[in-house]
């Protein structure tokens, strides 16, 4: 069997920085934090780590709104911290990726100040626009077009100082680059440089859809209202959501990423070592997400666009067939040479067994960590960290701040997702020795935290822990994969290789105990021997399963 390069098959953990582990007792987590704890990702068996931004920033958007893509903001530690955590993780056999976000910079920045001053060379780094004319002499200004931000209200923004509308599709603080403007690339390409050269081994890579919108030269020399998704029909509720047609997933946009790839690759040349890697970060609909991969073998774009299908397109209420097709969607689409992936959770969503079920967590782990492919956890997922509570005096979300009231907030809030890590049961769950964080912790953590996982007999963690070991065995990192619905509840997924063990996962995804014919499933000798069971399963590792019928409870796996 070929080895795979490490990053087809690693378990890529991510970071959220500000809510891992504080150093220092001021409530907010920090790079000293993360570096106490490295300990932890050997302890579960990762590979690889991505932090959310860590760069310099008004942390209006907590961090991705960044006012100095050179240096570690202060809250989080020095640049001597990084190249500490860095050193140490390397030491440790961690990859560790940072989080580069193109797509807009804060208004606070060098490069906004210049911009709105005019100066030469940074004029145009921005996407300035004048607003319509007014024909009818109302005296009202008005923004060059119906745009909306992600986060509510017109995605223009007029500036005094430079008597012009600038764009901004997230926070009125996030302000869109002009990637039509060839300075504003090769900024792009020192900043990756910078962070390369100190020896970071990829990127995230930020809100990709976002990057490119409509060139007003082709628009008889004004940017295009958009007809389904304008201020207007926003306002008036007619959708909760945008569709945009002129400011997202524009095909300019995936030159962009191949020319990201390029500079990587030859990067990667130059300087030797283990492979850099891209994945890249956006939500769209399969076939623009597939773009991202490249042509076939998957060599000229990300080496992975994040599948974020199952937090969009599967919840508590999907069936047995709802979580085959999504898998195969992927499976199906991505081009022939990719390597998939599979995101349960994120910053930006509830927790997964908040948007699934409480006895949920083990399947999901064990449908991520047995898929081909990159298994991606989002911190806490571990242990099954549900969301948590945050009132609306609490709540810090721009964008439930933006869009919300006290009534409405938590249909925005990404902040319940964000609370912060269970390490214990002592003060604010061993995050901070302080009892004020900057978001509050979940009222849970004295049942689900890490150090009584370690200590119970059976644990979200430890079946984690198996899971990964689990991996390493060559029919999950090379075998063929099957999988199929026996029932309304149940899915079968069968990794198989030739002279080698199968594995069998069997899991009940719906809210009854249900049975299935184990002669049904393709590849299964009987008797089989449990590996991995879920924490509420009468069915322990070691036992014996003789069939011919198998019954399991509501979410067991
Ligand atoms: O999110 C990009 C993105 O597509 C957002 O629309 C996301 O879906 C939204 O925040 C969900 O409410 C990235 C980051 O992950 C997010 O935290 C940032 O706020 C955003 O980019 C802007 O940088």
């Amino acid at each position: 069997l070929l080895p795979l390069d490490w990053w087809k098959t690693c378990v890529l953990y991510q970071i959220y920085p500000r809510s891992f582990k504080d150093s220092d007792g001021d409530g907010i987590g920090d790079l000293k934090g993360i570096i106490s704890e490295l300990q932890h990702f050997v302890d579960a068996g990762v590979d690889a780590i991505w932090m959310s931004p860590i760069f310099e920033s008004p942390m209006v958007d907590f961090g991705y709104d960044i006012s100095n893509f050179y240096e570690i903001h202060y809250e989080y530690g020095t640049m001597e911290d990084f190249e500490e955590l860095l050193e140490k993780a390397h030491e440790l056999g961690l990859k560790v990726l940072l989080d580069f976000v193109p797509n807009h910079a804060s208004n606070e920045s060098e490069y906004f100040i210049k911009s709105e001053a005019r100066e030469p060379g940074f004029e145009d780094f921005f996407v300035w626009a004048d607003p319509l004319p007014d024909t009818e002499n109302t005296g009202v200004r008005r923004p060059p077009s119906n745009w909306v931000s992600q986060f509510g209200g017109s995605a223009w923004e007029w500036s005094d100082i430079r008597q012009q509308y600038y764009l901004h599709q997230f926070a009125i603080q996030q302000v869109d680059f002009d990637f039509r403007n060839p300075a504003v690339k090769e900024e792009m390409y020192n900043i990756l440089r910078f962070w390369l050269d100190k020896g970071a081994d990829g990127f995230r890579l930020d809100a990709l859809p976002y990057l490119i919108e409509a060139d007003p030269a082709d628009h008889e020399g004004r940017y295009p209202d958009d007809p389904l998704s304008g201020l207007a029909q926003f306002e008036s509720h007619q959708l909760g959501y945008t569709i945009p047609l002129y400011t997202k997933d524009l095909i300019e946009l995936y030159d962009v990423v191949y020319e990201w790839r390029e500079f990587l690759d030859r990067y990667n040349e130059e300087h030797g070592g283990d492979t850099r890697v891209l994945f890249s970060e956006g939500y769209a609909n399969v076939t623009m997400t597939m773009l991202y991969y490249g042509n076939e073998d998957g060599a000229i774009g990300a080496h992975f666009p994040f599948n974020f299908d199952f937090i969009t397109d599967l919840s508590s209420e999907s069936n047995a067939r709802d979580f085959v097709y999504i898998i195969l969607r992927w499976l199906t689409y991505m081009p022939y040479g990719g390597i998939p992936n599979w995101v349960f959770g994120n910053h930006d969503n509830n927790r997964m067994p908040t948007r699934f079920r409480h006895d949920m967590v083990d399947g999901l782990n064990s449908i991520n960590m047995l898929l081909p492919g990159v298994a991606v956890t989002y911190q806490g997922e571990e242990i099954g960290m549900r969301d948590g509570y945050v009132s609306w005096e609490d709540t810090v979300d721009v964008e439930a701040c933006n869009r919300g009231d006290p009534d409405t907030y938590h249909l925005y809030s990404r902040d319940p997702a964000r609370t912060p890590f269970h390490w214990d049961n002592s003060t604010s769950a061993g995050f901070s020795t302080s009892e004020r964080t900057w978001l509050p912790v979940a009222e849970d953590y004295q049942e689900i935290n890490l150090a009584k996982q370690k200590e119970d007999a059976r644990s979200h963690f430890k079946n984690y822990q198996d899971l990964i070991k689990l991996r390493k065995e060559p029919t999950i990192s090379h075998g063929e994969y099957d999988i199929r619905a026996l029932s309304d509840g149940t899915f079968y997924l069968v990794r198989s290789l030739p002279t080698h063990n199968t594995y069998v996962l069997l899991f009940n995804v719906s809210e009854r105990r249900d049975t299935v014919e184990l002669g049904r499933v393709p590849h299964l000798t009987l008797p089989a021997t449990v590996e991995v069971s879920s924490v509420h399963s009468a069915r322990l590792p070691g036992n014996q399963i003789t069939g011919p019928q198998l019954t399991l409870e509501a979410g067991e796996v």
